[in-house]
């Protein structure tokens, strides 16, 4: 227990109406403290919230119930919420004509939206490693989905742990097929690699158990029991929820199983133009090439060999199938509205919604048709962004929207900074909290980011993409195929690659150029193949 000092219980004699009436010997000042460091303005947030209650309850039992209030002031409890495989553009606050999001836009109306968040790899298992981690692919080492955890990697959640924070991870996990429960957490509720949608075999804490339900609900059941339990322990937590919606293949959520039956779904433009400008990797992952394929397949064993090929993912041989498969999708998703929904409640019957930092994001963007594609990894805006959001009442103002860039890789170091925890110098991204608390001031903020797509070998990525404010070049390297440059700016939709005009050679080598440099600073050792 960390003391306050010079607190002197003579309440008696005291007459204070609160704020700038306490009386000076009981106001909290900096350096009482020894692991809070609390800003002026904090500081005297503490002291307009102390009660005459408090000096009482401070007379009989020690100075500890002030001292618990500064700590509390610094020691939110954290709630991530991850989606998988959700593109940015499928909340109502982010655009979609169709989707009805009010509980997960709550986040962003009352909290922040960052219109700019990147992945630094668009892959389950990679992305995961760096919003744990707060380091590049290249540097935890997670640079595909077969590679087992490293238990020596240092976590957000474990360095919560010990810091005193209670910690749970609920759902999925997706490292390999571990199924050992990880180092740094409490309570431990995950399933290996994908799981199931209904009735899902679940690890917890050591024990395989067959569960019965929907993935979502179940996830959602044990946060809401974990939060209940710490707050019953007078702990702050950390729950980072892992949920399976909403990846393919997809089994809509309960309740909402006919959703958007009366909708019509079609693909973008883009889906129809076999594009010359793209690497001939892209250009061979076309659905519309697949359906064209599938659709000429007279025999009927040839039906049955496009169905069962569909079914594991490749394309469906006509354009209702794609729309159906759409619909279940957004479907799942809707799973996830209502489980924020519950989240939220709890919060506010709880009176924690005022304490909790709660973060929502997607591993990774998703493609609905655009370029033909469906899916992620390459380095096309769908898949580079995620939906991204915070709400921090006590801290942070709402109804921002932030375009600075962030990702992934920011998430550790950004809670860290607000629970007053040092990260690690091993942790690469960013704090953010200065952008979304007003503090920025003049410092200069990242306005370029590094994306890579590894295949076995980080040191030889199949794609290392650049992406400025206006510009992104993509280089294919594994095979290597064409540069691509696109401007953001005129093309939005990444259809016309300029890297193809020699006219563009100049700006192509000063990206180049500025990549190599990026690159550098977060020593990756791709560097030598960009030659
Ligand atoms: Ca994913």
């Amino acid at each position: 227990m960390e003391g306050v000092g010079n607190l002197i219980p003579c309440v008696s004699e005291t007459r204070w109406h609160g704020g700038s009436d306490l009386p000076e010997a009981w106001r909290i000042t900096a350096g009482q403290h020894d692991n809070v460091t609390l800003s002026k303005t904090e500081l005297e947030d503490l002291n307009m919230k102390l009660t005459r209650r408090d000096m009482f309850r401070a007379a009989a039992v020690g100075p500890f119930v002030l001292t618990s209030r500064a700590a509390a002031a610094r020691r939110p409890n954290f709630l991530f919420l991850l989606t998988d495989d959700q593109s940015y553009r499928t909340l109502g606050l982010t655009g979609s004509p169709f989707m009805r999001t009010p509980s997960i836009d709550r986040l962003g109306r009352e909290g922040v939206l960052f219109t700019n968040a990147f992945v630094a790899m668009s892959l389950c298992a990679p992305s995961r490693a760096c919003f744990l981690t707060g380091m590049y692919p290249h540097k935890n080492g997670i640079i595909n989905n077969q590679l087992r955890w490293n238990q020596d990697l240092s976590t957000l959640p474990r360095i919560l742990k010990e810091a005193g924070w209670r910690t749970a991870h609920i759902g999925k996990w997706h490292m390999d097929g571990d199924d050992r429960v990880q180092p740094g957490y409490d309570y431990w509720a995950a399933q290996i690699n994908q799981g199931q949608y209904v009735n899902p075999r679940k690890n917890i804490n050591g024990t395989w158990t067959n569960m019965t339900g929907y993935d979502t609900t179940i996830v959602t059941d044990q946060a809401l029991a974990f939060m209940k339990d710490s707050r019953r322990a007078g702990s702050p937590f950390c729950a980072w929820l892992g949920f399976k919606a909403c990846h393919g293949p997809f089994t809509p959520a309960p309740g909402h199983e006919n959703d958007f039956a009366d909708i019509e779904f079609k693909p973008p433009a883009s889906f129809f133009i076999d594009d010359e400008g793209k690497p001939d990797r892209v250009r061979r992952k076309s659905q519309r090439l697949g359906m064209e394929g599938a659709a000429n397949q007279e025999t009927r064993a040839a039906k049955r060999a496009a169905k069962k090929a569909a079914q594991a993912g490749a394309p469906p041989e006509n354009l209702e199938r794609w729309a159906a498969r759409e619909r279940d999708q957004y479907r799942c998703l809707m799973g996830v509205e209502d489980s924020v929904r519950r989240i939220l409640d709890f919060l506010d019957e709880e009176k924690l919604a005022e304490g909790t930092i709660i973060v929502y994001s997607g591993d990774n963007g998703f493609f609905h048709g655009e370029h033909a594609l469906h899916g992620k990894m390459e380095a096309y805006e769908e898949s580079l962004r995620v939906p991204m959001m915070l709400r921090y009442p006590r801290e942070v103002r709402g109804g921002q929207r932030v375009d600075a860039f962030v990702a992934n890789v920011d998430l550790a170091p950004s809670i860290l900074d607000f629970c007053g925890l040092k990260a690690p110098a091993a942790m690469q991204g960013k704090a953010w909290r200065p952008l979304v608390t007003g503090k920025a001031g003049t410092k200069p903020w990242r306005d370029e980011f590094v994306y890579s797509m590894h295949n076995t070998d980080a040191a030889r990525p199949t794609v290392k993409a650049f992406r400025t404010d206006r510009y992104k070049l993509i280089l294919n390297l594994n095979p290597r195929d064409k540069d691509e440059l696109y401007d953001l700016k005129s093309d939005p939709e990444e259809l016309k690659n300029l890297a193809l005009d020699m006219g563009n050679a100049e700006l192509v080598a000063d990206l180049k150029r500025k990549l190599a440099s990026a690159m550098k600073q977060i020593e990756d050792p791709a560097l030598a193949a960009l030659e």
